[in-house]
């Protein structure tokens, strides 16, 4: 059973809905700057104008109260707040995510704001970005400006988006901005950054949040199902779950959530990288390991599909011939909302919040002018049947933010996939509530009471 006051939610990014990215006094970010390039989106597809949620916002706040949410997940633009990311505030940028909140509370909603969804102010990525020193003192500064203006009415905080993401994928494998193929002695100075910048982050929210403020991160990472439910499989997958190597360790769950959760690298990290490892003074490494409340996950599919050797199919349940897949490929295993909040909930000791989950599918406005989607309802049914599980099994998990509230820009993938509960149709901006997002409004109204009805 879900627990009475459950945070049934959905979850956005501001570059991938906001749009209005040169308005109001905004600066430029590297995901409006890179995404510019061409050869980088398919279609060279951008953000410019996305969901133009910046100025229909409130039609969208109207829109998650019809749907009954009981929070929503969204993210501040840096550069939308402090154009050269120190330094001036723009008082408009900022006043549009007052107005949001106060939308947002107005519909009795509870508002989760996250730092970081990647838009770095292209400014600071010229003077060297997360590989600059300095760089964890400029996001505590620019974290000073949202928890002094939002902290009023937001009770619910998140440093960063995926790490993993925006490190190994930004800098490691090149496959987001800033598209990098840098060395490993640079990402592991930019690890030994963002640490301290979450670090700083935290004490700056904890020290000044007008209000009581539940604090976290959001991070991902792979999560390996058991072959089958013996004692050694589950033991096995969990080793792999939290399991680090040479060339993607900034890609794993123990890199970010072992500094962040236990105040120390994961044991491997000695071995890998001897005396590269990033250093940390006593006072540094308690700063990065000051408590959190919550440990936010961004989950979608398991990483047990794949045998050993790349792209053979594994004999397990999930992954075969023709298995289900969503429109990005990413393959369907509602398991992993069993094990995942399991593994970390037992390794963290901490809450669990799903920051993230969801499925792209495509989607089309059928004759009737709906929006059909109910392969998305089976995905979030049988995914959602997996985390009611654990928590019936005792791991403590307190919210689901689905991903996305709506249709929106999907990084280097531009327009094409679509995980919202609401359909947009981006030649005029027309919002329609899909299925699913009627079908989740049931089961946020019988606190997932209804997920049992076709299971
Ligand atoms: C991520 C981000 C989201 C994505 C979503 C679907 O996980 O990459 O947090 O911004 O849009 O996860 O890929």
């Amino acid at each position: 059973m879900f627990p009475k006051d459950f945070l049934w939610g959905a979850a956005s990014a501001a570059y991938q809905i906001e749009g209005a990215y040169k308005e109001d006094g905004k600066g430029e970010g590297i995901w409006d700057h890179f995404s510019h390039e061409p050869g980088r989106i398919p279609h060279g597809e951008t953000g410019d104008v996305a969901c133009d949620h910046y100025h229909r916002f409130r039609e969208d706040v109207a829109l998650m109260k019809e749907l009954g949410l009981k929070s929503y997940r969204f993210s501040i633009s840096w550069p939308r707040v402090i154009p050269d990311g120190c330094g001036e505030v723009n008082e408009k940028g900022l006043k549009f995510y007052s107005d949001l909140v106060d939308e947002i509370c107005a519909a009795g909603i509870e508002p989760m704001v996250t730092l970081y969804h990647w838009n770095l102010p292209m400014a600071l990525y010229e003077k060297g970005g997360w590989k600059n020193d300095d760089s964890p003192e400029w996001f505590a500064e620019y974290a000073r400006v949202v928890v002094d203006a939002l902290s009023d009415r937001v009770g619910f905080f998140m440093t960063f988006n995926e790490p993993q993401i925006f490190v190994d994928g930004g800098y490691n494998m090149g496959y987001h901005a800033p598209f990098e193929n840098a060395p490993v002695k640079d990402i592991l100075k930019i690890t030994r950054n963002v640490l301290l910048a979450h670090g700083k982050a935290v004490k700056v929210i904890r020290e000044n949040a007008k209000r009581d403020v539940e604090v976290g991160m959001a991070p991902t990472g792979p999560v390996f199902l058991p072959e089958n439910e013996s004692k050694e499989a589950v033991e096995e997958a969990r080793k792999k779950s939290f399991s680090i190597n040479e060339k993607t360790f900034a890609n794993s769950n123990a890199w970010w959530g072992d500094p962040v959760f236990l105040g120390r690298f994961p044991e491997e990290a000695r071995s890998l990288f001897g005396d590269d490892l990033p250093e940390f003074s006593d006072e540094e490494w308690a700063l990065i390991s000051a408590p959190l409340d919550f440990y936010g996950f961004n989950v979608y599919h398991a990483s047990s599909s794949f045998g050993p050797e790349e792209n053979k199919y594994s004999h397990d349940e999930y992954s075969y011939v023709g298995s289900p897949r969503n429109s990005l490929g990413w393959n369907i295993t509602p398991k992993v909302l069993y094990y995942s909040p399991k593994f970390l909930y037992e390794r963290y000791k901490k809450p669990v919040m799903i920051t993230e989950n969801g499925m792209a599918n495509l989607d089309m406005v059928s004759l009737d002018g709906k929006v059909h989607d109910p392969q998305r309802i089976d995905y979030i049914n049988r995914y959602l049947l997996q985390l009611e599980k654990a928590i019936d099994d005792g791991v403590e998990v307190v919210g689901y933010q689905y991903w996305s509230v709506m249709d929106n820009f999907e990084w280097a993938e531009g327009y094409n996939p679509r995980f919202g509960l609401v359909y947009v149709d981006y030649r005029n901006e027309n919002r329609i509530p899909k299925d699913s997002a009627y079908w989740y409004k049931n089961v946020i109204r019988t606190n997932g009471a209804s997920l049992h009805e076709n299971a």
